[in-house]
């Protein structure tokens, strides 16, 4: 049941989902926005009634429901208020799990997530499965209710889960953590313990045996991946690596078209969450093969004049950088030219040192946060823009190098998202 006084704060594409399932459920919902020009307001219902610019505090403390979008702090104070007074705040994906029928398998972490929930879908839609695929990826959670389902694949943010009380998936997995969002947690801790909460009520907790922090709570029904012969791990079989179940071989690395460590935990994060939605190993062999990894996700753009770009455009944090250097360093025979900076969020660059001393010939830092990436050796450079760092990069660079945008960083002090961040790149690249 819908309360008749239900307030949905933050439009967007979510926004939108719950108006319209509101609507659905004979509710006008009250809609506010802390933007006074939200995206989305011009395709909301005739005659709502919306607050843009900042929360009304009063409408709030009066609601029965509130609906939060991920992207207001549950620490606002017209919220804590409202939760203070005893109102309910919860997410779309809470009102999502109240009605779906289907199973859900939740996947949140730092890195790899929209890898690993594009995985596990495939791998179900290949197995004849009616799965719907959304959350932090694509459609938000709530339009999954439109068709009848057998099966639900969510990935979710730090900031969905925080108001997800009530998860209970089949199988959940924490992917990894590493530095993020410290603009919005108080401590590195606080951010592990919000992506921990995908735990609750798991049938199936997939943890990383590399990273403790994923480590699921004592008593919790659990397997892990990693890259040793464990669980879901990875064996030497006739002269060389294979992913590998329980110690069985089951596919040679060398098979899989999404390269690194990194993506081989995703690979066996997913078949570890598949086989738990009794999808065959075969399905998820398929996928396997032939899943050449998402766009903005070190993605290949052109090779202009021998030199390779490389758009990893959705590296928002520093771990996410390392991954893609890390990934690529393989088939890389010549130098590597890295664009990175735009908003930090509070995070320790550190770790990128040791590599401006080995793997990267020079960095491009552009953005509101690029004075932090200078300083960190002394083969950076400053530029103005992207246009700016592509010139640069093209000019360092000689035939067999590569140029890699992976910014390390948000996009949202020069673009409205990181997609549009990485189609800018994209499009400066062709023009060379
Ligand atoms: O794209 C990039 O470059 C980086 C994006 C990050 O670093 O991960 N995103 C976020 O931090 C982020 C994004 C955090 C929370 C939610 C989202 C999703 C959805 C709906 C509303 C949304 C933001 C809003 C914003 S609502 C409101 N006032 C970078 C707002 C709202 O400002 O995006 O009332």
């Amino acid at each position: 049941m819908i309360p008749a006084r239900t307030v949905i704060i933050g439009l967007g594409q979510t926004g939108l989902s719950c108006v319209h399932y509101c609507m659905r459920r004979g509710v006008r919902p009250v809609v506010m926005d802390t933007r006074t020009a939200p995206p989305g307001a011009e395709q909301l219902p005739e005659g709502l009634e919306c607050h843009f610019g900042g929360l009304n505090a009063g409408v709030l403390l009066n609601a029965e429901l509130i609906i939060a979008s991920p992207g207001v702090p549950l620490a606002t104070p017209g919220l804590q208020q409202a939760a203070g007074a005893g109102v309910e705040i919860i997410g779309d994906v809470e009102l999502f799990l109240r009605e779906c029928r289907a199973p859900v398998i939740a996947i949140t972490g730092s890195n790899g997530k929209s890898t690993v929930t594009t995985l596990v879908g495939e791998m179900a839609a290949e197995a004849g499965l009616a799965v719907g695929v959304g959350g932090n990826i694509g459609t938000p959670a709530l339009e999954l209710l439109k068709e009848p389902l057998n099966l639900a694949v969510l990935e979710l943010s730090s900031f969905q889960l925080e108001t997800t009380p009530g998860l209970n998936a089949l199988a959940a997995t924490v992917l990894n953590i590493s530095e993020d969002h410290l603009d919005r947690y108080d401590s590195l801790a606080h951010y592990r313990d919000t992506k921990l909460g995908i735990y609750h009520g798991a049938g199936l907790c997939v943890y990383n045996r590399e990273d403790g922090e994923t480590l699921p709570p004592a008593g919790s029904r659990a397997v892990s991946f990693g890259l040793n012969e464990q669980d879901y791990g990875r064996v030497e079989h006739q002269g060389e690596r294979w992913l590998a179940v329980h110690g069985e071989p089951v596919l040679p690395v060398r098979e899989l078209r999404i390269v690194g460590a990194h993506n081989q935990l995703n690979a066996l994060a997913a078949m570890a969450l598949a086989d738990e939605a009794g999808i065959s190993r075969t399905a998820q062999l398929a996928v396997l093969r032939r899943f050449g990894g998402l766009a903005h996700r070190c993605q290949f753009i052109a090779e202009k004049q021998g030199v390779r770009w490389i758009n990893d455009s959705k590296a928002t944090n520093v771990g996410a950088t390392l991954a893609a250097i890390d990934g690529i360093a393989d088939g890389l025979t010549g130098r590597l030219w890295l664009i990175a900076g735009g908003q930090g969020k509070g995070q320790d660059f550190g770790p990128l040192v040791p590599l401006l001393s080995t793997r990267i010939a020079g960095m491009a830092c552009l953005g509101q946060d690029r004075a932090q990436l200078l300083e960190l050796g002394d083969n950076t450079h400053e530029v103005a823009d992207m246009s700016e760092a592509v010139s640069w990069c093209a000019q360092q660079a000689q035939p067999g190098d590569w140029v890699l945008l992976a910014p390390a960083c948000a996009s949202l002090d020069m673009y409205s998202s990181y997609l549009v961040r990485g189609d800018h790149f994209a499009t400066l690249v062709e023009a060379l």
